[in-house]
């Protein structure tokens, strides 16, 4: 998680000042140089006179920087520079990061949380004059405080559940982005934890979609309710929510059927499992590595149905941490578990204190 800016963070503070470096030639590299180069017999009389012009235009400080291999100088080290030499002008910040801004960007990173964390660094650095290494410091905990304001710390999740009984959660979000899966793994979280559950099989629309659940249900020794295909997901809702109330099973975990966000019929299906079933706890399942489009999902949801929190999927197939915050922010509710793979184990509670950790900051 959020391997990107770890390694970004690594190469800015292990990044020595960067003074053009002159090239240091090996032996070998001039050797095949020399091989590459046509013979000047083989040369014509123009290509002579060209590359003699060229030679005489430059002069031996321009050959060798044109010839060196240049280190870009990095967000980092561009402020550090501008903090130690004069007070950082706004002008000054703005140049320095765009660096920041494009492994943000490249790292599915949405403009509005690009934007947020540049104003939160801007406020802190612009004005500022300081000494080398305070200046390191302060610019590492700006960022590490830009992005903790982009992310809701969510409330103790073992301890929310019981603030209700039964405790419903409904688990929504469009197809195959991992909800059935997570539902799953939440059970056997809760469960290791000594909490009770039962499943509730509200998608009747996917061929298999109840077996699938069931299949879940019986590896994880818990009960599930179940209907038959196309039955209202709403009751099925219903009648694991008296289920739990008749057997004093603490929380209710409700599978959806996914939909799509531009699909209206389906969306107001949606409406009426929560008119229904009345949930406490309304969390949208996206997958982590969607980038742009995992955003308008959770707009979209987050707009029908309101969303109270986020489980972001499969961030184990890519280290690109840039839909957590833009999901984070979009929303402007906590994420509350990362899927990490196809496991009950899994998964993974989120906190601000494990992206500090997964940060090195
Ligand atoms: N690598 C990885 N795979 C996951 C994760 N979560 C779910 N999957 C896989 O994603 C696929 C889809 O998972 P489901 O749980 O069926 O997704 P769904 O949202 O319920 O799908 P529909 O009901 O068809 O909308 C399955 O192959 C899961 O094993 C995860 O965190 N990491
Ligand atoms: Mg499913």
């Amino acid at each position: 998680m959020f391997d990107f800016l770890k390694k970004t963070i690594k190469s800015w503070v292990g990044t020595k000042e960067t003074k053009p470096t002159k090239k240091k030639e090996s032996k070998n590299t001039k050797k095949k140089e020399q091989k590459t180069k046509p013979s000047k017999k083989t040369q014509t009389k123009a290509e002579q006179q060209t590359e003699q012009e060229i030679e005489t235009l430059l002069t031996p400080e321009t050959k060798e920087e044109t010839y060196a291999e240049q280190p870009k100088e990095s967000f980092f080290s561009k402020l550090v520079r501008k903090l130690t030499t004069s007070q950082l002008s706004e002008a000054d910040f703005n140049e320095a990061f765009e660096d920041l801004e494009i492994t943000l960007l490249e790292n599915n990173t949405a403009v509005e949380a690009i934007d947020a964390i540049k104003s939160s660094l801007q406020k802190d650095l612009v004005g500022l004059n300081c000494k080398k290494n305070e200046a390191q410091q302060k610019i590492l905990a700006s960022l590490q405080g830009a992005i903790l304001s982009i992310l809701q710390e969510p409330p103790a999740f073992l301890k929310q559940v019981t603030t209700a009984q039964p405790y419903v959660i409904l688990f929504f979000g469009i197809n195959g982005t991992g909800k059935t899966t997570s539902i799953a793994k939440v059970a056997h979280y809760l469960t290791q934890n000594n909490i009770s559950v039962v499943l509730a099989a509200g998608d009747t629309f996917r061929a298999a979609s109840i077996e699938q659940l069931d299949h879940h249900a019986k590896a994880l020794n818990v009960p599930c309710i179940k209907g038959t295909y196309e039955a209202d997901p709403a009751s099925i809702a219903f009648n694991a929510i008296e289920y739990a109330k008749a057997h004093k099973i603490q929380v209710v975990l409700i599978d959806t059927a996914g939909r799509m966000y531009t699909k209206t019929n389906l969306m107001k299906e949606m409406e009426k499992i929560i008119r229904i079933s009345k949930p406490n706890l309304k969390l949208f399942v996206g997958e982590s590595i969607t980038g742009n489009d995992a955003l308008e999902q959770a707009r979209t949801f987050n707009e029908t149905a309101g969303i109270d929190g986020s489980i972001l999927t499969k961030a184990d197939i890519d280290e690109k941490a840039g839909t957590i915050l833009s999901i984070a922010h979009i929303t402007n509710k906590p994420i509350y578990f990362l899927g990490t793979g196809q496991k009950y184990e899994d998964l993974l509670p989120f906190t601000k204190k494990t992206v500090i950790k997964n940060l090195g900051l």
